[in-house]
């Protein structure tokens, strides 16, 4: 495996900054270019990631949009803390298809924590995510991870990723095409990685970052994460959830979809 490993050696602890894995997940580009991303759309809940920015969402929210919480009260209904995501729950089948690339990015960070800790004495950051999550019905397809942000071509300014349960990592694929541009930084730490298709990056997202803009080509990357909002609340079942939304927004069934 092609990894260079990042590390704050002024910590009283050897504090882990990133792990930038190469190539690995190339397999997935077509799928999420070309299927994934056109779901995705300008969104007003990354306002402060800056404006313009394309972000979706895949897996389990801890907050319903202004438009979601007026139908609620329309129906005089009361919002249950968690819901799918709208590509989750309308796209089920390009949703099921993602499985593989969440479950091989899993088994990625699963080895690199083996790595961490053997080499680096990091206590193996995979186990302990996992070990927050256990009683959690939102495990994406078994991973320690409720929630992913899809970006797509978006330059982020510098921010921390906030909702993350404490002591967990960020880990996020990228997938480029002709890219030029979209480096992945820690300012803290004078750090600019390019990022290639394919690629993984576990990353301490309570450490602010940023994306550089992208000057030419296509650039999409996956984040995955462990949200505090949803992990709190392990009395809710997965298909409380997942009813209530239905109920709120049933699927069309397929033989009622328009032709394309
Ligand atoms: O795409 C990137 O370079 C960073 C993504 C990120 O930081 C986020 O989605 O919070």
């Amino acid at each position: 495996m092609d990894i260079t490993v990042y590390i704050d050696d002024n910590h009283p602890l050897p504090r882990l900054i990133c792990v930038h894995v190469k190539h690995r997940l190339q397999q997935w580009n077509d799928i999420v270019m070309n299927e994934l991303a056109p779901l995705v759309s300008v969104s007003n809940l990354r306002n402060a990631c800056g404006k313009g920015v394309k972000s979706g969402i895949m897996g389990y929210m801890d907050t319903w949009t202004p438009s979601q919480k007026k139908k609620i009260k329309s129906e005089h209904l009361t919002p249950l803390p968690i819901r799918p995501s709208s590509i989750t729950h309308d796209h089920p089948e390009i949703y099921n298809k993602m499985a593989g690339l969440f479950k091989s990015s899993n088994g990625i960070f699963k080895q690199i924590s083996e790595l961490l800790e053997a080499q680096y004495g990091i206590g193996n950051i995979m186990k302990v995510q996992m070990k927050a999550m256990v009683g959690s019905e939102f495990k994406m397809f078994g991973t320690p991870f409720t929630t992913a942000t899809i970006n797509v071509n978006t330059q982020l300014e510098l921010h921390t990723d906030s909702n993350n349960i404490s002591g967990s990592y960020s880990v996020m694929a990228t997938f480029t095409d002709k890219l030029q541009g979209g480096n992945l930084e820690f300012p803290s730490y004078g750090l600019s990685l390019q990022v290639g298709n394919g690629d993984l990056i576990i990353m301490d997202g309570f450490i602010p970052h940023r994306t550089t803009p992208i000057k030419y080509g296509r650039r999409v990357s996956i984040v995955m994460y462990a949200r505090k909002g949803i992990i709190k609340h392990k009395h809710i079942s997965k298909q409380t959830v997942d009813s209530f939304y239905e109920a709120l927004y049933p699927r069309k069934p397929k033989h009622l979809q328009p032709n394309k």
